[in-house]
């Protein structure tokens, strides 16, 4: 299988490369913001909006799922959510002269960025059964197309309802009641690629699979364990709580490996001394290899339990489960092999172990390092033995903290976007609506991709996001949508998946945060849920990008009506004309939204939702308790004269937005085809700094995948470890290649081999 970089491709063009940064934000990330701001809205759309981002009266960033401190400043934004900003409230417009001019076929060889670059979508469009170029459709007419090709199925679960994080609360929660009132749970959604091991460990550990900890928190913390996480690019807002924890004396170790330059020090915008000098914000770095975290907590857990008084003997015996097994299993750890799992020195652990003793309040960060693998569930649960043990759960300065990727991926989850969900969310459902919810699982994103491949499912709908731009394997997966009968896209701008579609497809162009929503009622405000349980109001200032664009509630409420017509006994134009009325209905079936409505009118700033580890150290496991768990240790055993690939982020893109072809901090500039790769690695492969090598991963079953054409880069990565760019790398990644449990893409431990490139 090959993946050729598509003709016309600036990422093709030889990327510049300079030694990594140890410093992240300061001066150039304000001209780097300015200019990409100016250059998508011009000047003064580009102070209107982005003093608008994160305010009480504005919208929520539509960048990441990191929360507002309660005082706000005037620029509550980061470089990079001003770029998700700009991006969004571009001038640029895609409309159907343009489709008129690029056929399907032309679109489906442009890259990413080109695609992302044309702008905001105007008019619905269709491509017809046969059609070569997308066309002008009526509103009227796609709602009939969906209703046509749903009702046609065999049966409900043969549609696919995916959801990408950054839909609203009130969307989201009509898109849910949709699917089930039609008949399905099939309801995959982003998540199912980024947290959801985190979802699968908490649940079963702590009894909820969210965070527990608050910004408050993450200020009065002794130690902050950073692990599997870039926040410097991707959360850099927390770099100012990180900041700010320092500067109340917590230390931090940081868990990577990669030296990232928003970890080692950060020279903070907001303030003068911040921006000369900066704070150095690591304390200790532990160069991990790629897969080594469960072997390294569950050695400090061994460690913890051989020291005398370290556990907190009252908050184990009153508070949870399972110790005796966990204990047992822990003490066996054993030194060489965590040595050899995590590549990291003995006195390393050892300092790791005088700070972890030296805390009385610890917190645990993670994101993608930890959740994209194999093994990835057993790891979040050793994470919280960790913390378990000390008693570091539901108190102040403490806790676990998964740190989200959308902004409202939570809230998504709390609204019943979910394959899988709880028997008691349906009951209320179906309480509220008169309505029997299907209870047979539906299927997530892997599933979803299998069921397509294999003609189980027939119809696919995405409320936002990049389906095949964003799953694994992507020549499999784009075989598979192409075998649907209808594809349909709720969408703000143009990417792959508009590309890749099945026999009839739509694009239904809809408003983004940024953008003013007025239905029959008046004006609107949406809501969404940060990665601390904050539920707050969202409320878009700007002119939509144009008159034909419908609201996601809007659409999913005319969706509603054309297919399921007399049938439904659901308010659905009540729903459209005025979102409060939706509210009103999360009110009384969602836990926590009780009042919601009263509650955000007397506090636009939001509230928080109940948490029980949190609020009482009350844990709603099946045993009642906190569980310790006891799995084996696991961690990637990489075959001879082979490498463990991770798939990552760059400083200039948003998952498979594409804002620019710079990595500032890692010091890559003008191209994406990189691979990082340890010199003396590269050295094994023939391979010198600037030589041109092909990606060839190699799965169990014995077949091969290839990404060609990639500039070696040598970098002081952990040994045996590289890492590339996603979405570029997603061919790579074998389908079936997920983690055990959540079913999570493994896309952090591709085992690949490098071979110089034919052509370089
Ligand atoms: N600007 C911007 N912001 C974003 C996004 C974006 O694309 N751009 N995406 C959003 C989304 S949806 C998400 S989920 C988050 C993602 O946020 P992150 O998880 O920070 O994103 P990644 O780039 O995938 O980075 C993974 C980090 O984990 C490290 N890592 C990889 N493997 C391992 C391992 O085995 N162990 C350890 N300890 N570390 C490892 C990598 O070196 C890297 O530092 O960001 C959100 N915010
Ligand atoms: N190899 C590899 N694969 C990965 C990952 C990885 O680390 N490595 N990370 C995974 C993760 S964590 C995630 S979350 C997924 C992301 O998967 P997705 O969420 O599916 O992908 P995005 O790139 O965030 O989606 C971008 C598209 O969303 C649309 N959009 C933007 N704003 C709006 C809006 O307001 N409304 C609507 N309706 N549409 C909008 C635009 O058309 C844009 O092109 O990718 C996953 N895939
Ligand atoms: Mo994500």
């Amino acid at each position: 299988m090959v993946s050729k970089p598509p003709a016309g491709d600036p990422v093709q063009d030889a990327p510049q490369v300079t030694p990594p940064q140890h410093a992240a934000a300061g001066l150039p990330a304000i001209g780097h913001t300015l200019r990409i701001a100016q250059e998508q809205m011009g000047l003064r759309r580009t102070a209107r909006t982005l003093l608008k981002v994160n305010q009480k009266d504005g919208f929520d960033c539509p960048g990441c799922a990191w929360p507002e401190g309660d005082k706000r400043h005037v620029a509550e934004f980061c470089e990079n959510g001003a770029k998700a900003v700009a991006e969004e409230a571009t001038l640029r417009r895609v409309t159907p002269e343009f489709f008129a001019a690029h056929p399907v076929a032309d679109l489906a060889t442009r890259s990413g960025y080109w695609l992302g670059q044309q702008g905001r979508i105007t008019q619905p469009m269709l491509l017809p059964e046969g059609g070569e170029r997308y066309e002008p459709v009526s509103w009227e007419r796609a709602f009939a197309i969906i209703a046509e090709e749903l009702r046609a199925l065999a049966s409900p679960d043969e549609a696919l309802f995916y959801t990408s994080g950054r839909t609203s609360n009130e969307a989201a929660f009509l898109l849910q009641l949709f699917a089930r009132e039609f008949g399905t749970n099939n309801l995959p959604d982003c998540s199912n690629m980024c947290h959801e091991s985190s979802g699968s460990a908490l649940t079963e550990t702590i009894g909820i699979g969210k965070g527990s900890v608050s910004l408050e928190d993450l200020h009065r913390a002794d130690l902050i364990i950073v692990a599997g996480q870039n926040p410097g690019t991707n959360h850099p807002r927390m770099l100012s709580a990180l900041e700010e924890a320092k500067a109340s004396g917590a230390r931090i170790i940081s868990v990577n490996p990669l030296p990232e330059a928003g970890l080692e020090r950060f020279k903070n915008p907001q303030t003068p001394q911040g921006m000369l000098k900066g704070t150095a914000l690591t304390d200790l770095f532990l160069q991990i290899r790629i897969g080594g975290d469960q072997a390294l907590f569950r050695l400090l857990n061994k460690l913890v339990l051989e020291t005398a008084g370290a556990v907190d003997e009252e908050f184990v015996r009153d508070h949870t489960h399972g110790y005796e097994e966990f204990a047992a299993a822990a003490k066996a750890a054993d030194w060489d092999e965590t040595l050899a799992a995590t590549g990291l020195a003995r006195s390393e652990i050892e300092r790791a172990l005088e700070m972890v003793l030296a805390s009385e309040r610890t917190i645990v960060c993670w994101a993608m390092g930890l959740t994209q693998h194999k093994h990835s569930v057993p790891t979040i649960r050793e994470v919280v033995n960790f913390l378990l043990l000390r008693g570091n759960i539901g108190r102040p300065g403490a806790g676990v903290c998964p740190v989200r990727g959308h902004s409202n991926v939570q809230g998504d989850r709390t609204m019943g976007i979910f394959e899988r969900p709880a028997p008691a969310f349906l009951d209320a459902l179906d309480k509220e609506f008169g309505i029997v919810s299907p209870r047979r699982h539906g299927f997530d994103v892997v599933r979803s991709i299998q069921a397509l491949r294999d003609g189980e499912a027939k119809v696919f709908f995405a409320m936002g996001g990049n389906f095949v731009g964003a799953t694994p394997d992507t020549e499999v997966t784009e075989a598979a949508m192409r075998n649907a009968r209808l594809t349909v896209h709720v969408s703000t701008k143009l990417n792959r998946s508009h590309a890749v579609t099945g026999t009839r497809a739509l694009i239904l162009p809809t408003l983004g945060r940024t953008d003013k929503d007025v239905q029959k009622s008046g004006r609107q405000f949406v809501t969404v849920e940060d990665s601390m349980s904050l539920v707050h109001a969202s409320r878009g200032n700007l002119p939509p990008a144009s008159p034909h664009l419908l609201s996601e509630p809007a659409i999913v409420a005319r969706m509603a009506r054309a297919v399921l017509g007399e049938g439904s006994a659901t308010p659905w134009e009540e729903f459209e004309a005025d979102y409060a009325r939706i509210r009103d209905r999360i009110a009384r079936v969602v836990p926590g939204f009780e009042d919601f409505n009263a509650r955000l009118a007397a506090d636009p700033g939001g509230f928080a939702l109940p948490h029980g580890p949190r609020d009482e150290r009350r844990f709603p496991t099946k045993t009642g308790k906190a569980n310790f768990t006891a799995a084996p240790v696991e961690y990637p055993r990489v075959p001879e004269g082979r490498l463990l690939l991770q798939t990552l982020r760059s400083h200039d893109q948003y998952n498979t937005t594409i804002y620019g072809l710079d990595d500032r901090y890692r010091g890559i500039r003008g191209g994406r085809r990189v691979v990082l790769v340890h010199p003396e690695d590269a050295a094994a492969f023939g391979l010198a700094d600037g030589a041109y090598a092909d990606l060839v991963s190699e799965w169990t079953d014995g077949t091969e995948r290839r990404a060609p054409g990639f500039r070696v880069v040598h970098y002081p990565t952990s040994r045996g470890c590289a890492a590339a760019y996603y979405p570029e790398t997603n061919v790579l990644v074998p389908l079936e290649s997920t983690a055990d449990v959540s079913n999570t893409p493994a896309s952090k431990s591709v085992i690949v081999r490098l071979e110089q490139s034919a052509s370089a």
